[in-house]
């Protein structure tokens, strides 16, 4: 495997040189794209990648209406020319051989877990009937129906989403896949700051002195941000980078220190950092005096492995903090010694006193990064808030170069999931359900009578309840999009009884919108054929808070439509006969986006999303909104703080918010809450409009109460089921350089197929020769929950420590989300598939 992987990787190299020279060319020949080398595109369109969060520009090659190549777009300021390998090759996931063109319908019940079964419909007939059985469902218990979104929708299908099922339908069993992935970052990000997001740029990694890596494989997972990291390394003598992980990984190669620590024992290591710097009267003081406040939070939360853990005491104190004063968090602190860490942790003292020291150094930029390993975890939001901590304790916070950077997995979690809103408790712009000025603000901007939304008031089911609930047969009617549960979700055993593809335990109605036969669309009742990333116009916001826009380029194949077009159009017809006041509610809710004479949605897709996203940028916005009292409830709440530019200014430019305009210029932040002049990046916008002026001194962080952000004591807790006698390994899960997820679009790609056709467990050497086995061989890994057989890999890029094990999650013949666990964190709700106990066996 590996070495069809360096090849891969050789001839991505070669491609890099290409796209330097500007014409960097898909390889091979997809199906329906015929282009020679020779070929040149009639024109470059600027577009953005479709995969992670670090939101490559991209320019697309076109040819007589086809994408004949794709390289990087040198005028994005994300990325400025780079793309990685998926980048190059995203061109050829529109053209999988198996793609779905027309939807279909399930005649054989009996076949469910198969794409047996199947007839082909026309999309009146899906629509229509999906619209009976949403109303039919909904009509006999409104808790039954369930929409599971995902951080790849675009800003304009999340929106509407959420607005038919919030608005439209009075019901909150909206969530989408970024639960798996985000949750833990925002929650941690709202304790601490009040503000969902980031405050720096990807910029702060051109000009730190020390990295840290808090268990991100950035190298595989934001390899454009890695080749930042790695160049400010090598341009930059003196630059450090400092690895956590609980395995050594391809991101460990460029560490100068790379510490691999026990699973879940990061809480105990923020802590014995934080600690050292108040012992050693190392933080800065005069900051926290004028910026900080300490708190502490519930303890002793259990695991949430009971359906009924969410209504338990301590389920529901979870969320708790309150004021401590700072020798109380420094009291609480004091036993987190580096000795007692190291213990616990299996990091060297050396090594933990080390990377304190460059805290503790006034001179030293740090940027901190992390991904899935803090936020896939039952204590996901206390490790996000221990790393703001560290942050907030040195003030190397909202300064160039230095800041804690919690990156985003997926093209749009920030710019859909997070800003929109998709979630079981959340409405626009941070706003939450169970807030009556919220609800107020949402009222006024969707023209609906006061009260309207009080129906709403409590959160919905969260993704893990979702599921457990669709298991347990009380979700009638489900509605998927841009994503794939039947692969993704962890314990999937669930729906199966005794085997992954669910025979007859599924009796829910279920939709899934989908470009290719997946695990999902093997439990679907009914698939929509999708118009897949640049065959419809959408817009993502990435990482570092940028949200651009991508053209339709291409016509989708067959009779796929978008998805946008599909939710509006399922919205005319459920909400037909219901009113709003003495008004037709679809005309009240989607009136604008409508085409009364074609009786049809709008099909100008720029008309059609620019509508929806400046109706969406009044939550951001209100200014822009005529009415007054839009205005005076939107500035009380804070709310123009997430400033969004007007949809034609992306058009030519990605913009990271908030956005103000300034002598007719749009200026974009790349630094919130730091004062200084918006023309260099700082946060004019937010300190003019919410600050109070002179009271903080360059920095103010007005969103937090009292503009203070809170450092929150949290203790370590261990992980929610740990190795013993019978399970005696940890199990990881993740990825790889090559696929995306689940591997429904990147396995279609020739290319990354071959560089990486399989999954595999990784294995420590010397675990490999107690077990008698080697690289190669087949091993059953069993949990409490399921199993799986899988091929041993002791020379992969990654190599676990003893007693752990790793497997990526990309294939659906070996589906590790039977093995996995579902516990979560009690706050976030977000699941840890970062760590289980298994047993490995021969097979
Ligand atoms: N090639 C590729 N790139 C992707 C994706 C993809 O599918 N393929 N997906 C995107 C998405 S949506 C996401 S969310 C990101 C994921 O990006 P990452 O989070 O970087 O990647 P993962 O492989 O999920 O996670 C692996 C990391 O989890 C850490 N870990 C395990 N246990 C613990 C623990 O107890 N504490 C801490 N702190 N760390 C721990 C390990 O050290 C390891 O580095 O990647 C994005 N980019
Ligand atoms: N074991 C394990 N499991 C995990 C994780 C882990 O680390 N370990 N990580 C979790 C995380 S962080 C994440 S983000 C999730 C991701 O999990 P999912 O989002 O469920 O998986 P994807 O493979 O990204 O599924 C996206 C699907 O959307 C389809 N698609 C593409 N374009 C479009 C479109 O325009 N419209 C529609 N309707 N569909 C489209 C693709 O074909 C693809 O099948 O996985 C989670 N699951
Ligand atoms: S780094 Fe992420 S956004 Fe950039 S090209 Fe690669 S997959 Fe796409
Ligand atoms: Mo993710």
């Amino acid at each position: 495997m590996e070495l069809k992987r360096r090849t891969l990787l050789k001839a991505t190299a070669v491609s890099l040189t290409m796209a330097a020279a500007g014409c960097n060319q898909l390889e091979g020949k997809p199906a329906s794209v015929e282009r020679s080398a020779s070929v040149e595109p009639d024109e470059w369109k600027p577009s953005v990648c479709r995969f992670c969060g670090t939101g490559c520009g991209m320019l697309i090659g076109i040819k007589d209406g086809k994408i004949i190549a794709t390289k990087g777009n040198p005028n994005n300021l994300s990325n400025k020319g780079l793309n990685c390998i998926k980048g190059y090759y995203a061109g050829k996931i529109l053209f999988g051989k198996d793609r779905i063109t027309k939807p279909l319908i399930r005649e054989d019940k009996s076949k469910k877990g198969t794409m047996g079964g199947f007839r082909e419909a026309t999309w009146e007939e899906a629509l229509e009937l999906i619209s009976k059985k949403m109303r039919e469902a909904h009509d006999t218990d409104s808790n039954s129906i369930a929409f599971w979104g995902s951080g790849q929708q675009t800003i304009t299908e999340g929106y509407a989403a959420v607005k038919l099922w919030k608005a439209g339908m009075l019901n909150n069993n909206i969530d989408p896949n970024a639960r798996l992935c985000m949750a833990s970052a925002v929650t941690g990000f709202m304790s601490t700051f009040q503000s969902d997001e980031p405050m720096g740029a990807y910029e702060d990694l051109d000009q730190t002195d020390v990295f840290v890596t808090w268990g991100a494989n950035v190298a595989e997972m934001h390899p454009v941000l890695y080749s930042r990291l790695t160049a400010r390394k090598l341009s930059a003598p003196g630059v450090l980078h400092y690895d956590l992980t609980t395995r050594k990984s391809r991101t460990s190669e460029s560490a100068d220190i790379t510490m691999v620590f026990r699973p879940q024992t990061d809480l105990a290591i923020a802590n014995a950092i934080a600690n050292y710097l108040i012992q050693n009267d190392k933080y800065d003081k005069k900051f926290a005096e004028e910026h900080l406040q300490f708190k502490a939070g519930t303890e002793n939360l259990g695991h949430s492995l009971e359906d009924d853990y969410d209504s338990s005491e301590v389920g529901q104190a979870a969320d708790k903090n309150w004021p401590i004063s700072f020798d109380e968090y420094k009291e609480r602190l004091s036993e987190y010694t580096f000795e007692k860490v190291s213990t616990l942790s299996n990091v060297a003292v050396e090594d933990l006193r080390s990377l304190a020291q460059q805290f503790a150094d006034p001179e030293k930029k740090i940027v901190s990064l992390w991904t899935m390993g803090v936020n896939q975890h039952t204590r996901g939001t206390w490790i996000n808030n221990l790393i703001y901590n560290l942050h907030l304790l040195t003030g190397k916070i909202s300064k160039p170069g230095s800041g804690p950077f919690s990156l985003t997995g997926q093209p749009s979690a920030c710019g859909t999931a997070r800003e929109v809103g998709v979630f079981s408790h959340r409405l626009p712009s941070d706003m939450v359900v169970n807030n009556p000025e919220h609800r107020q603000y949402a009222e006024l901007v969707w023209n609906l009578p006061k009260g309207y939304l009080d129906p709403i008031e409590k959160p919905g089911f969260h993704t893990i309840k979702m599921f457990r609930e669709l298991g347990l047969g009380n979700i009638k009617f489900l509605w998927s999009m841009s994503n794939n549960w039947g692969q993704s979700l962890p314990k999937l055993n669930r729906f199966s009884g005794k085997d992954e593809d669910g025979k007859g335990v599924l009796d829910a109605f279920i939709v899934v919108s989908e470009g290719y036969p997946t695990k999902s669309t093997k439990l679907a009742d009914v698939v929509l054929p999708v118009a897949m990333w640049i065959e419809r116009e959408g817009q993502f916001g990435n990482a570092e808070r940028r949200t651009n826009i991508f053209e339709k380029l291409v016509e989708p194949p067959g009779e796929s439509k978008h998805d946008l077009w599909a939710i509006i159009q399922v919205a005319k017809r459920v909400l037909e006969r219901k009113k709003i006041g003495d008004q037709p509610a679809f005309d009240v809710l989607f009136g604008n986006v409508w085409d009364y004479e074609k009786n049809d949605v709008l099909e100008d897709q720029r008309e059609l999303n620019k509508t929806l996203f400046e109706e969406y940028r009044y939550f951001t916005n209100p200014h822009e909104h005529s009415s007054l009292k839009v205005q005076e409830l939107g500035k009380k709440l804070k709310l123009t703080a997430k400033q969004l530019a007007p949809y034609e200014e992306y058009l030519k430019q990605g913009l990271t918010w908030p956005v103000r305009n300034v002598n007719g210029k749009w200026l974009e932040t790349s630094w919130r809450y730091a004062d200084g002049k918006q023309e260099d990046g700082f946060d004019q916008y937010g300190i003019e409009e919410f600050g109070e002026q002179g009271k903080y001194k360059n920095i103010d962080f007005y969103k937090s109460v009292d503009h203070r952000p809170s450092v929150i004591f949290r203790p370590f807790e261990d992980a929610a089921e740990i190795p013993d006698k019978e399970y005696p390994f940890w199990l990881c899960t993740g990825r790889v350089l090559e696929h995306w997820h689940t591997g429904s679009m990147t396995r279609r790609v020739p290319e990354l197929h071959r560089a990486v056709p399989e999954a595999f467990c990784e294995l420590n050497p010397e675990d490999a020769k107690e077990l008698g086995v080697i690289r190669g061989d087949k091993i059953k890994i069993v949990s409490r929950r399921g199993e799986v057989t899988i091929k041993v890999e002791t020379k992969g890029t990654g190599t676990p420590p003893k007693g752990l094990i790793y497997v990526p999650f990309f294939a659906e013949e070996t589906l590790i989300n039977l093995v996995t666990l579902d516990a979560y964190c009690p706050i976030s709700k977000q699941p840890d598939f970062k760590k289980c106990a298994v047993k490995i066996v021969k097979a």
